[in-house]
Protein backbone atom coordinates (compact mmCIF):
# COMPACT_ATOMS: atom_id res chain seq x y z
CA UNK A 1 0.00 0.00 0.00
CA UNK A 2 3.04 2.08 0.55
CA UNK A 3 4.27 1.31 -2.39
CA UNK A 4 1.32 2.41 -4.64
CA UNK A 5 1.05 5.75 -2.48
CA UNK A 6 4.46 6.85 -3.29
CA UNK A 7 3.87 5.93 -7.18
CA UNK A 8 0.93 8.09 -7.10
CA UNK A 9 2.84 10.96 -5.37
CA UNK A 10 5.35 10.52 -7.98
CA UNK A 11 2.83 10.66 -11.16
CA UNK A 12 1.20 14.15 -9.80
CA UNK A 13 5.14 15.47 -9.40
CA UNK A 14 5.22 14.60 -13.19
CA UNK A 15 1.82 16.51 -14.47
CA UNK A 16 2.42 19.46 -12.43
CA UNK A 17 5.95 20.15 -13.17
CA UNK A 18 4.94 21.70 -16.77
CA UNK A 19 2.37 23.69 -15.96
CA UNK A 20 4.44 25.10 -12.93
CA UNK A 21 7.38 25.78 -15.76
CA UNK A 22 4.80 27.14 -17.98
CA UNK A 23 3.37 29.84 -15.42
CA UNK A 24 7.04 31.08 -14.05
CA UNK A 25 9.27 30.86 -17.45
CA UNK A 26 9.16 33.96 -18.90
CA UNK A 27 9.28 31.90 -22.70
CA UNK A 28 6.82 32.23 -25.46
CA UNK A 29 2.89 30.34 -24.49
CA UNK A 30 2.18 28.35 -27.30
CA UNK A 31 -1.25 28.77 -28.77
CA UNK A 32 -2.69 25.87 -30.58
CA UNK A 33 -5.55 26.88 -33.66
CA UNK A 34 -6.46 22.64 -33.73
CA UNK A 35 -10.44 22.51 -34.49
CA UNK A 36 -10.61 26.32 -35.80
CA UNK A 37 -10.16 27.07 -31.42
CA UNK A 38 -7.97 28.95 -30.23
CA UNK A 39 -6.40 26.66 -27.31
CA UNK A 40 -6.10 27.88 -24.45
CA UNK A 41 -8.87 30.76 -24.88
CA UNK A 42 -7.59 32.13 -22.35
CA UNK A 43 -4.24 33.51 -20.87
CA UNK A 44 -2.89 35.71 -18.14
CA UNK A 45 1.11 37.07 -19.17
CA UNK A 46 3.94 39.62 -18.02
CA UNK A 47 4.17 42.64 -20.51
CA UNK A 48 7.06 42.08 -22.50
CA UNK A 49 5.59 38.54 -23.08
CA UNK A 50 5.33 36.55 -26.05
CA UNK A 51 2.61 34.21 -27.32
CA UNK A 52 3.54 31.51 -29.88
CA UNK A 53 0.46 31.08 -32.17
CA UNK A 54 0.81 28.06 -34.20
CA UNK A 55 -1.47 26.15 -37.11
CA UNK A 56 -2.04 22.67 -36.01
CA UNK A 57 -4.91 22.63 -37.63
CA UNK A 58 -5.91 21.29 -41.23
CA UNK A 59 -7.43 24.74 -41.94
CA UNK A 60 -6.31 28.21 -43.48
CA UNK A 61 -5.97 31.14 -40.25
CA UNK A 62 -5.35 34.32 -39.87
CA UNK A 63 -4.78 35.47 -36.22
CA UNK A 64 -5.19 39.19 -35.78
CA UNK A 65 -4.97 41.71 -32.71
CA UNK A 66 -8.26 43.37 -32.01
CA UNK A 67 -6.66 46.25 -30.81
CA UNK A 68 -5.99 50.56 -31.06
CA UNK A 69 -3.31 49.59 -29.00
CA UNK A 70 -1.11 47.25 -30.93
CA UNK A 71 -0.69 46.24 -34.34
CA UNK A 72 -0.47 42.12 -35.32
CA UNK A 73 -1.77 40.49 -38.47
CA UNK A 74 -0.05 37.06 -38.92
CA UNK A 75 -1.28 37.11 -42.51
CA UNK A 76 -2.24 33.82 -43.88
CA UNK A 77 -1.34 31.15 -41.94
CA UNK A 78 -1.12 27.59 -43.82
CA UNK A 79 -1.20 24.40 -41.73
CA UNK A 80 2.40 23.88 -39.69
CA UNK A 81 2.83 27.82 -39.77
CA UNK A 82 4.05 29.36 -36.98
CA UNK A 83 3.39 33.25 -35.67
CA UNK A 84 4.96 34.99 -32.17
CA UNK A 85 3.16 37.72 -31.33
CA UNK A 86 4.82 40.18 -28.21
CA UNK A 87 2.60 42.22 -26.10
CA UNK A 88 4.40 45.22 -24.73
CA UNK A 89 1.39 47.07 -23.41
CA UNK A 90 -0.62 46.29 -20.10
CA UNK A 91 -4.50 45.43 -20.78
CA UNK A 92 -6.87 43.53 -21.95
CA UNK A 93 -6.59 42.19 -25.57
CA UNK A 94 -8.47 39.32 -27.87
CA UNK A 95 -6.82 37.73 -30.87
CA UNK A 96 -9.35 37.15 -33.25
CA UNK A 97 -8.62 35.11 -36.47
CA UNK A 98 -10.07 36.90 -39.76
CA UNK A 99 -11.27 33.45 -41.34
CA UNK A 100 -13.18 32.60 -38.41
CA UNK A 101 -15.20 35.26 -36.50
CA UNK A 102 -15.92 32.43 -33.83
CA UNK A 103 -12.54 32.13 -33.02
CA UNK A 104 -10.94 34.19 -30.13
CA UNK A 105 -8.34 34.15 -27.71
CA UNK A 106 -8.09 36.82 -24.52
CA UNK A 107 -5.09 38.18 -23.47
CA UNK A 108 -4.33 39.58 -20.08
CA UNK A 109 -1.28 41.54 -19.66
CA UNK A 110 0.00 42.69 -16.48
CU1 LIG B 1 -9.12 30.59 -38.26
Amino acid sequence: MKLKLSHAICLVSVIAFPVGVLAQANSDIVISQKKRTYAPGQVTIQAGQSLKIINDDIFLHHAFVDSDEMDFDSGSMEEGETRTVQFDKRGKFQVKCAIHPKMNLDVTVE
